[in-house]
């Protein structure tokens, strides 16, 4: 039991590793009878699961009637990866042990073809233990927005905030231009490549005219481009370069379109403005992360979202979901919406 908490707890702090996003965070160990263990985890979304990540590291030993000790409920279906189920069943383990059930329907069910396959699965709660109703607790608190997102047919949110030291997102005359540094941009981009979409309001699609594009280092188009998504009631301009892209999506309403991109597998869903769709989102408990991009700069009585907080105790309270990075002469922080 003391090699099964150890590793339960190895196999959290690698998931915590990971990057969350169309996936959430998940990591995985493979525990030996004499209590030793190795880890793997999920890097995000495209990349193997936590599963065969610890699988693969535990190479040259023998998986052949170990015990796997997995966060998230192992996936059964083809998604960007193949089944974990099968990736467990080829490799040997003989014992799942699960933190936390796999809310998303498309995913889950692993632990019953599991045991089907004749591998006993258990699950943290139901060791009775306090120590894993602890960990399990803190499995579920780890994905917990990433849960609620996939449990109401919507995707995981990212909220992108490029602003000034005094929390402005443009200048009074809208000027937005660029707020922050060329390596918080070239950050930005990085995010960009790796999520589904990306959505603007109808504002910003007029002011800024833009492709929302993945662009890498060089300038060049990212090999994964986003689906581009406008958000609103204003027809955008013939001539621009959403309304010419083909694959672009307009919404009039938020709530449908959110349900609509879902369902056309959009799993990881970027916002970048401008302050009237982030403000719609944040009030409407719609965004899960935020991405906060601060410049040394002051901008006075500039534009900022119009959210409305009455009082302190409305205000939207985000965690610091790791600690600042500096980017240039800006700095880079990324938060979880508190659940
Ligand atoms: C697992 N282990 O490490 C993760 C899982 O598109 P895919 O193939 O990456 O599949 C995405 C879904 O798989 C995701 O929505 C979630 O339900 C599950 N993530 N499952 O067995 C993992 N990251
Ligand atoms: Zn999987």
């Amino acid at each position: 039991m003391e090699a099964l908490h150890s590793a339960t707890r190895a196999a959290l702090d690698a998931a915590a590793r990971g990057v969350r996003g169309a996936n959430p965070l998940v990591g995985a160990a493979v525990l030996w009878d004499d209590g030793t263990f190795t880890t793997g985890y999920h890097h995000g979304a495209g990349t193997p699961h936590a599963e065969p990540e610890a699988i693969r590291n535990a190479a040259p030993r023998s998986t052949a009637g170990a015990t796997l000790v997995v966060t998230l409920e192992p996936c059964s279906h083809t998604g960007r990866t193949g089944p974990c189920t099968q990736a467990i069943i080829d490799a040997g383990i003989r014992r799942v042990i699960i933190a936390s059930r796999d809310p998303n329907p498309s995913a889950s069910g692993g632990a019953q073809i599991l045991t089907e396959a004749g591998v006993e699965v258990v699950f943290l709660n139901d060791l009775g233990q306090p120590w894993a109703h602890e960990l399990a607790t803190r499995a579920h608190g780890l994905n917990a927005r990433w849960f609620a997102a996939v449990t109401h047919d919507r995707p995981f949110i990212t909220a992108k905030i490029a602003q000034s030291l005094d929390g402005c997102v443009a200048a009074r005359d809208r000027t937005s231009q660029w707020i922050t540094g060329a390596e918080s941009r070239a950050h930005a981009h990085l995010t960009r490549a790796r999520v589904d979409a990306i959505a603007v309001g109808t504002g910003t699609a007029h002011a800024d005219n833009p492709r929302l594009t993945a662009r890498t280092e060089t300038g060049a188009g990212a090999p994964q481009q986003p689906i581009p998504v406008v958000f609103g009631t204003t027809p955008l301009p013939t001539d621009s370069h959403l309304a010419r892209n083909p694959r672009a999506l307009t919404f009039t309403d938020v709530g449908a379109g959110l349900r609509d991109l879902h369902r056309r597998g959009v799993s990881h869903l970027l916002i970048e403005g401008g302050p009237t769709l982030m403000a719609h989102f944040l009030q409407h408990d719609l965004v899960d992360e935020l991405h906060v991009y601060t410049a040394p700069l002051l901008l006075g009585d500039g534009i900022r979202s119009p959210l409305s907080v009455d009082t302190l105790a409305h205000g939207l309270r985000f965690v610091p979901d790791a600690l600042p990075e500096a980017l240039g002469s800006d700095t880079f922080t990324r938060f979880m919406k508190e659940v």
